[in-house]
């Protein structure tokens, strides 16, 4: 924990402070926020990829080094608190979300020395590391996995879930996320093993209370290096119905068995006594990666009574643009249904607290997928960005998102790398007889490789990543989507971003201010405005390609034009003539 100096608000802060907002007079009817000021509300995270950051030693693969020898970028660009994906010793079948050991590092990623040494190098800069907690599954390298497949009668049999053949198949009918059946047989004792991702990720049992012990072990492990909190993976994953059921169908094949383990039966009490046993007795922050989460099941996962998690990732925003046949269907969608998920989560969440992301290492490039990434690219990456850093919640960027990073679109399948994509495509193309440019089309859209590849710094071979061949190939556009050419371009997304980060840092209406949704029906225009006290702030993005002359029906001819991605000269009318993915941010006097 960091003492004395609060890296969120530069006052000298130890532990969570009572504030009460001296600004903020009590008058009929007006808010006034007199709640526990919390810092990893007031945080600002950058998620990194390390595979894909920087390579320090050019062997093509990213690693702590790199990112130590980047520290000072990061400190520039404003952030406060670093997620980093998995750094764990793993095989990487799926690019670390398969830990082979939890207290050690990752051969190709350096040491536990140089894990050391970036802590205190963001510590330094007053910026807060989380890690990334992937207990839902342990890579079958795992010394529990290797003990528990040796013997029927292992003490560590019971950490996984193994379950006989039925008439020679498969336990049930469950399918894994990276296609084929969600088990795997062992010749070895003669039975199946779970596994609801790839066949190297094998799912913990945690009903098992030793599981759960050793889990919590781990963690203060970590908490006691002094790491700041966790996102924990597919956490709402933990815990299964233990009868394993078939899922009830006609259809033949496998199908997905999320209504046996999604916000599983146990799921808050395994939460509730990792909380009680291990969160509560640090200062830290945690979010839960919770696909198919609902606004329902969310609430219970953060509300702050239950003692739980601060916040979870949802997914409705997501998974908005897929189609009933799962997320290689890619379907369209409008303005008005993307405000009311944004709308419905800003105002439904009572005593719990939003995570804000459009991008991860998981999803299409956000500039891509909700902006336009061609003639647009600038503006509509500004305007992205004033969303994800104007709303109510914590607001998380990913790697690349802060100077428009785009889909990539590799020509052939050999380009890829993510397990995911090779799985469909195989399966797709040689057990479906899809159409090769079909499927590949479907990878340009929706392939997790899009955010995967590295990091863009300079305009030099392989985009300053790495002087060695690089994991994965770089998006070709790197000679003109740089660090470097950001840096030197005072209009350049990055510049916006500083600017953006600076002005949620400095006005608290942005953190806990109320949001209230204007004109939602609107069809190409989304306003907002957020309330804080006597402080009220208008937020106007243009998500389309047109111009458009746009009265608010707020009156904001008493306003003050605070920032914004065009040059704005009609300031004090309330007739705007918006431009192509205009943003405008204005506060109300
Ligand atoms: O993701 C969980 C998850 O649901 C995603 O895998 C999702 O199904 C897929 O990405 C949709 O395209 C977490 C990690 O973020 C992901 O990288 C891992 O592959 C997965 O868990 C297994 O650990
Ligand atoms: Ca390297």
């Amino acid at each position: 924990m960091i003492q004395g100096k609060n890296i969120l608000n530069g006052k000298n802060v130890t532990g969570q402070e009572k504030t009460e907002d001296k600004n903020i007079q009590k008058s009929s009817g007006e808010k006034c926020f007199s709640g526990e000021r919390k810092w990893w509300k007031e945080a600002i995270v950058y998620q990194i990829y390390p595979r894909s950051f920087k390579d320090s030693n050019d062997d093509g693969i990213g690693d702590l080094k790199g990112i130590i020898s980047r520290l000072d970028y990061l400190q520039e660009l404003g952030i406060n608190v670093v997620w980093l994906s998995p750094v764990y010793k793993s095989p990487n079948d799926d690019n670390g979300y398969d830990v082979s050991d939890y207290c050690d590092i990752m051969d190709e990623f350096g040491t536990l020395e140089d894990w050391e040494q970036l802590r205190d190098g963001l510590h330094k800069r007053g910026i807060r590391l989380i890690m990334d907690l992937v207990v839902n599954h342990t890579s079958d390298e795992h010394q529990w996995f290797i003990e528990s497949r040796s013997s029927v009668d292992s003490p560590y049999r019971d950490y996984y879930f193994w379950r006989d053949g039925k008439n020679g198949r498969e336990p049930n009918n469950w399918c894994s996320a990276f296609g084929g059946s969600a088990w795997e047989y062992d010749e070895n004792t003669k039975q199946y093993y779970l596994h609801i991702f790839s066949k190297k990720q094998v799912d913990l049992r945690w009903d098992n209370p030793k599981v759960r012990q050793d889990v919590y072990k781990m963690m203060k492990w970590w908490l006691d290096k002094g790491v700041d909190g966790f996102r924990m993976d597919v956490i709402n994953y933990t815990s299964k119905v233990d009868e394993l059921p078939d899922v009830k169908t006609d259809e033949p094949g496998y199908h997905w068995g999320g209504e046996y383990f999604v916000n599983g039966p146990r799921v808050h009490e395994y939460l509730q006594e990792m909380n009680r046993e291990v969160l509560s007795k640090y200062d830290i922050m945690t979010v839960g990666e919770t696909p198919n989460v609902t606004l329902e099941d969310a609430k219970l996962f953060t509300d702050e009574d239950r003692k739980e998690l601060n916040m979870v990732f949802q997914f409705e925003i997501m998974d908005l643009d897929v189609g009933p046949e799962g997320k290689w269907q890619t379907v369209p969608w409008t303005l008005p249904e993307f405000k009311r998920i944004i709308t419905k989560w800003q105002k439904g969440l009572g005593n719990g607290w939003n995570s804000i992301f459009f991008g991860s290492h998981d999803a299409p490039r956000m500039v891509s997928r909700f902006g336009n990434d061609g003639i647009y690219r600038v503006e509509s990456a500004k305007m992205l960005a004033t969303l994800l850093l104007t709303l109510k919640g914590t607001p998380y960027i990913y790697q690349g998102d802060e100077i428009g990073m785009t889909n990539v679109r590799f020509p052939v399948i050999d380009d890829y790398r993510d397990i995911e994509i090779l799985n469909m495509y195989r399966e797709a193309v040689y057990e479906r007889n899809l159409p090769v440019d079909q499927v590949m089309q479907a990878i340009h859209l929706k392939g997790r490789d899009n955010a995967r590849t590295p990091m863009q710094w300079d305009d030099s071979k392989h985009g300053g990543f790495t002087k060695g061949e690089p994991w994965i190939k770089v998006n070709p556009n790197y000679k003109t989507i740089n660090v470097k050419e950001a840096m030197k371009d005072p209009e350049s997304i990055l510049h916006y971003y500083k600017r953006l980060i600076k002005l949620r840092k400095d006005t608290l209406a942005f953190v806990y201010g109320d949001y209230d949704i204007i004109d939602e029906d609107n069809g190409d225009i989304f306003a907002y405005k957020r309330t804080y006290g006597n402080e009220k702030y208008i937020v106007v993005l243009n998500f389309s390609d047109k111009n458009i002359k746009y009265t608010l029906p707020e009156k904001i001819s008493c306003s003050e034009f605070v920032e914004g991605n065009y040059k704005v000269d009609d300031k004090g009318t309330d007739l705007l003539e918006l431009r192509p993915y205009e943003a405008r941010i204005y506060k109300i006097l």
